[in-house]
C-alpha cells in the first residue's frame, strides 16, 4: 500500500509510493483543497494539467450541501465531480470546530448549528465514517477533536483520550461497513477499465496532544495500536507560533511507523512544508495557495508578490519564470489590469499559478530527494524565498 522508495541521507526527507483505489501518489505530495467538491476557480482537466495526484474534499460542508442522497444518486463524489484520481476526504472533526456554532460535545460526538442555516446536526466517529464511505473517498480521516491554541495540559489531554476512544469507533466502523458502502468498492465497474490498484478505502488516524510531547508520543502509540493505513499530525497551524508547530512534528513523526505514510494537516507555506519534510513527512493540504489567490498574492521563489502593486504596471514578464504555460503567455501587467478591473481570469490564473508553485516544489523535492540534494535544495530555496522579506 505504501512503499519506501528513498530515505535521505542527510535530512529525515522520505520519497514513497502510496497506491490507493484510483491511482498511485507519489509523496511528498502537495493535495489541492476542494472543499465543496471543487478546487475554487479550477475545472478538473486543469487540475490534470497541473499534475495534481491527489485531491481533498470536506466531510462536513458536502454532508451540508449537497448532502448524502444527492452524492448517492451520483454514485459518489469522483463521480459527482468528473474527478477521476485519488480523493482524500476530512472527517469534519476541525471543521465543527472552526466553522459551526453552539458545539456541544459528548462522548456519542459533537452537536452544533450549521454555519449555513443555523439547524442542529450531529457528527459522530461513526456518521463521519459513514458520510467519508458514502462520498466513496480513497482515504477517510479518523473523526477527531482539535484542541485550540493555546490549550491547557489538562484540556490537551481530556480531549486526546476522547480522539483515541473515537479512533477506536471509527476504526470498529470502517472495517464492519465501509465496503458494503463505498460505491467503488459495492460497484467496481465506478473504478473504469483498469483493474483495481487498491480494494478498499484506506483510513488514517490523525495525532493530537497539543504543545505537549509526552500527549504526541501517547497519541502516536494509541493509534498505531489500533493500527491505521496513514497518520496525520492534527492540531497545528491552529495559531501558534511556527517553532510550535515545528516542534509538534518532532514530537509526533518519530513515533510513527517508517512503513506507512504521515500527513501534516492544513499548512502550510513553502519554507514550511520543506521544514516539515525534512522531518520525515509526505503529505500535506492547504487552502493557503488557492486562498490567498483570490486576494490577490502569487507565490514566487523570491516570496509572494501582490499583483496589484504599481510596479507591475508595465511589467512584461511572467509570474515567474517556471510558471504553467497556461499562465506564462500572459504577462504580469496583464494579470495586474485584469485584477483591477475585477475580471475573474485573475483569480483563476493567479490559483492556478500557485498552484502550480506549490506543486512543482513538491516534484523538484520528490526529484531532490532521488539525487540525494535534499538538504541543499531546502536551505537554497529557503535562503531565496526569505531573502526579500523588509
Ligand atoms: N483535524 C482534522 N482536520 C484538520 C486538522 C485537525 O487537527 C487541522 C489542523 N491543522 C487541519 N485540518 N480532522
Amino acid at each position: 500500500m505504501f512503499e519506501l522508495i528513498q530515505t535521505d541521507k542527510e535530512t529525515k526527507a522520505r520519497r514513497g509510493r502510496l497506491t490507493t483505489a484510483h491511482g498511485v501518489i507519489e509523496t511528498p505530495i502537495f493535495m489541492p483543497v476542494g472543499t465543496q467538491g471543487t478546487v475554487k476557480t479550477l475545472h478538473p482537466d486543469d487540475l490534470l494539467d497541473l499534475g495534481s495526484q491527489i485531491i481533498l474534499g470536506n466531510t462536513y460542508h458536502l454532508n451540508l450541501r449537497p448532502g448524502l442522497d444527492v452524492i448517492r444518486a451520483a454514485k459518489g463524489l469522483h463521480q459527482f465531480s468528473t474527478w477521476d484520481k485519488p480523493i482524500l476526504t476530512d472527517s469534519g472533526g476541525f471543521q465543527v470546530w472552526s466553522l459551526a456554532k453552539l458545539r456541544k460535545i459528548s462522548e456519542e460526538g459533537v452537536q452544533f448549528a450549521n454555519h449555513l442555516d443555523g439547524s442542529k446536526m450531529m457528527l459522530s466517529p461513526e456518521t463521519s465514517m459513514e458520510i467519508q464511505a458514502t462520498l466513496g473517498s480513497d482515504i477517510a480521516m479518523l473523526f477527531d477533536e482539535c484542541p485550540p491554541y493555546p490549550c491547557e495540559e489538562k484540556y490537551a489531554a481530556d480531549s486526546l483520550a476522547l480522539t483515541t476512544r473515537w479512533a477506536k469507533r471509527c476504526k470498529e466502523w470502517h472495517e464492519e461497513n465501509a465496503s458494503k458502502i463505498v460505491p467503488w468498492m459495492t460497484e467496481p465497474s465506478l473504478l473504469g477499465e483498469s483493474p483495481m490498484p487498491q480494494p478498499r478505502q484506506l483510513a488514517f488516524g490523525i495525532v493530537q496532544g497539543s504543545s505537549y510531547a509526552e500527549l504526541r508520543e501517547q497519541s502516536a502509540k494509541e493509534l498505531i495500536e489500533i493500527g491505521f493505513d496513514g497518520y496525520a499530525v492534527g492540531g497545528i497551524s491552529v495559531g501558534e507560533p511556527e517553532h510550535e508547530m515545528i516542534r509538534a512534528i518532532d514530537n509526533a513523526v518519530p513515533h510513527l511507523p517508517a512503513d506507512k505514510p504521515r500527513y501534516a494537516m492544513g499548512l502550510g507555506t513553502p519554507p514550511q512544508m520543506l521544514e516539515m519534510i525534512a522531518r520525515g513527512v509526505d503529505m500535506f493540504d492547504c487552502v493557503m495557495p488557492t486562498r490567498v489567490a483570490r486576494h490577490g498574492l502569487a507565490f514566487t521563489e523570491d516570496g509572494p508578490i501582490h499583483i496589484k502593486n504599481k510596479e507591475f504596471e508595465f511589467d512584461q514578464r511572467p509570474l515567474t519564470e517556471y510558471t504553467h504555460p497556461s499562465v506564462a503567455r500572459f504577462s504580469r501587467s496583464y494579470i495586474r489590469h485584469l485584477w483591477r478591473a475585477k475580471e475573474m481570469l485573475a483569480l483563476r490564473l493567479l490559483s492556478f499559478h500557485n498552484l502550480h508553485f506549490y506543486l512543482r516544489l513538491m516534484q523538484q523535492s520528490r526529484e531532490a530527494i532521488e539525487a540525494g540534494t535534499f538538504a541543499e535544495f531546502k536551505d537554497a530555496f529557503i535562503t531565496r524565498y526569505n531573502s526579500h522579506k523588509e
